[in-house]
């Protein structure tokens, strides 16, 4: 998988950047070109696997990585790069590199590096850029890619001299991965990756702004302690943040310490084994019934590497409306930014509920717990399985089993993606890959990728919708050029199915633009090199996912499932938490 099988430079692009300045002024004695800078520091950072895609002006750089000691995937869109450099980081914990020419390469990195941002994971993205001289001539393949991705990237910025090129990769390294992670995108003129210049070993950064701090406030962490030592009825709200922090251990002993229940958010999944009597799985708009009454009902809710998003609290006003709140955080901004926090803790969750679990007592909260076992006895997740149909849910369910709950599952955005994160119940940390904050239909095969990339000896799969699948399938030659048994199954519903929910009980089930003629997806896969598998009967399913799960090649299987089949429960968007629809349609079921 090095670069050398698979870059493929033009005669005439070569020739375009050999005509260029080699020692820039103000360089001592010339020693090493800007493009093998980068691929050094990029070694000095532990860089083992990178994504990314060719184009005129990272030539030079492509060049340096012919030899280098690092894995390159090439996608076959630069979007689909990007979300492969963000699925490897969610499911290793490591800065996602990619690498992409300037104007449109550039450009198709923006909905990549907004998935990201929103979801806070590390990237580093190096982007080409025209010559030095040119910038601003609306020169051939020129874009404002710093202008253009600033809003969509933690930091961003430009390198106009060779000199502060190690430097800055460096700095990139260190704001994507500290503090509220995120991507960082470095903009290199070509110039800069030829020109030569003496390294700089020094390894200083200069981030005279940047000082993110780690350690709570100890009067601040003695204050929640206090709140929650007092509180009858608390819940746990626990968001990305705590994958992110690498603190699902410390989640657990704190729980288990204070004896608190613990709500997920769609991020927050696999921070608690689901498994546990005390966790309420997801909560929010289509959250369970327990996990949302427990949240309306509790006396301190206290929130964990969570940001208040809109999908999770519904109506703000009336959120937690008996609670005090708690929030824990490394972003200091995120601090009552949608609601009021009563007691902030800015600082990482890991260090943060380390110190925590000291001061904590352990309380019975019988009623609390009874009321909590009632609610989830009454409100469990319910699909009709007595149906003829195929039940999307009843694909997932069977997933769960034949995986024993251990693969790593990446989704769409839609129904597909609710209904995942309803029915496979997740145990660990980096197991459940989802765009929550964008909502990037595509993202699910892509992240797939990167997350069988970075963990080749688990199982991947991707659920996905079926028109999620479409914006960005053509990735699936990737995964065949590259030998990853990566699994899609598509919840083929013909239909954009969370917007025909939408349409069905918002506007009168005027279906408007949600149905799209699809393709064979099983001819689609044989013809990019992958196993395909059709499914129309429900006896079919279990024999279906333990065939795709023996397969070696990658392999897609169309589940064509029932068509209009809705997520239940959903809080109706601008309701309160405990406006559930469809409880009483899930109730009814056997
Ligand atoms: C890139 C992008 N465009 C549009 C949307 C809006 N949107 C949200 S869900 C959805 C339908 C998804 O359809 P499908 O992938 O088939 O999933 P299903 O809901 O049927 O499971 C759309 C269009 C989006 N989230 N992302
Ligand atoms: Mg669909």
């Amino acid at each position: 998988m090095s670069a050398k099988r698979s870059s493929t430079a033009s005669s005439a692009e070569s020739k375009d950047q050999s005509s260029l300045p080699s020692s820039p002024k103000g360089c001592a004695a010339a020693s090493k070109a800007g493009a093998q800078i980068i691929v050094d520091t990029l070694v000095e950072q532990g860089v083992e696997t990178m994504f990314g895609y060719l184009g005129g002006v990272v030539l030079p750089l492509f060049d340096r990585l012919y030899d280098a000691p690092i894995n390159f995937i090439i996608p076959r869109h630069e979007q689909g790069g990007c979300h492969m450099a963000d699925g490897y980081a969610r499911a290793s914990g490591r800065v996602g590199v990619i690498v992409v020419t300037s104007g449109p390469g550039a450009c198709n990195l923006v909905t990549g590096l907004a998935t990201a941002m929103m979801d806070s994971i590390p990237i580093v993205a190096l982007t080409g850029q025209v010559r030095t001289e040119l910038i601003g001539n609306d020169a051939f393949q020129e874009a404002d890619t710093t202008g253009i991705t600033r809003p969509v990237t933690k930091h961003n910025c430009i390198v106009k001299d060779v000199k502060d090129l190690a430097r800055t990769i460096r700095e990139a390294f260190y704001i994507a991965s500290t503090g509220r992670q995120g991507p960082v995108l470095v903009d290199i003129p070509v110039d800069i990756q030829v020109a030569k210049c003496q390294t700089d070993d020094s390894k200083e950064l200069n981030l005279p702004g940047y000082r993110p701090g780690t350690k709570g406030h100890a009067r601040q962490i003695s204050s929640a302690a206090k709140a929650i030592n007092a509180s009858e009825r608390p819940v746990l709200y626990v968001g990305g943040g705590v994958i992110s922090a690498n603190a699902a251990d410390e989640l657990r002993k704190f729980a288990d310490a204070a004896h608190i229940p613990v709500a997920m958010t769609l991020l927050g999944l696999g921070s608690y084994d689901q498994k546990r009597d005390e966790s309420l799985d997801m909560l929010g708009m289509h959250g369970s019934a327990y996990a949302n009454y427990a949240v309306q009902e509790c006396d301190l809710l206290i929130a964990i590497g969570a940001r208040f998003d809109d999908r999770v609290t519904g109506k703000l006003k009336t959120f937690a409306p008996n609670a005090k709140i708690v929030h824990i955080d490394i972003d200091p901004s995120s601090i009552s930014k949608n609601i009021h926090v009563d007691i902030p803790v800015v600082g990482d969750a890991k260090e943060i509920l380390a110190a925590m679990v000291r001061e904590v007592e352990y309380k019975e909260r019988a009623d609390w717990f009874r009321k909590i076992a009632q609610w989830k006895k009454k409100f469990p997740f319910k699909y009709d399985k007595n149906s003829g149909s195929i039940k999307p849910q009843y694909v997932i369910e069977e997933i769960y089993k034949q995986t024993k709950g251990d693969a790593i599952i990446t989704t769409g955005v839609g129904q597909n993606q609710m209904w995942s994160a309803q029915f496979y119940k997740f145990s660990r940390p980096r197991q459940f890959l989802s765009s929550g904050g964008l909502g990037t239909m595509g993202y699910g095969l892509p992240a797939a990728i990167g997350a069988q990339v970075a963990q080749p000896n688990e199982t991947v799969v991707d659920i996905d919708g079926d028109h999620s699948f479409n914006m960005t399938m053509t990735e699936l030659a990737t995964a065949v050029q590259y030998k990853l048994p990566i699994k899609v199954c598509i919840l083929n519903n013909g239909y954009m199915g969370m917007v025909r929910q939408w349409q069905e009980l918002f506007y009168g089930k005027r279906y408007s633009c949600s149905y799209l003629q699809n393709p064979n997806y099983k001819d689609v896969a044989e013809a990019l090199g992958a196993a395909g598998i059709t499914v129309d009967k429900k006896a079919d399913v279990p024999k279906a996912v333990k065939q795709m799960l023996a397969e070696k090649k990658p392999c897609v299987v169309d589940f064509r499932v029932e068509r209009e089949e809705n997520v239940w429960p959903m809080v109706p968007a601008g309701a309160s938490l405990d406006e559930m629809d469809g409880l009483d349609i899930m109730e009814s079921m056997a």
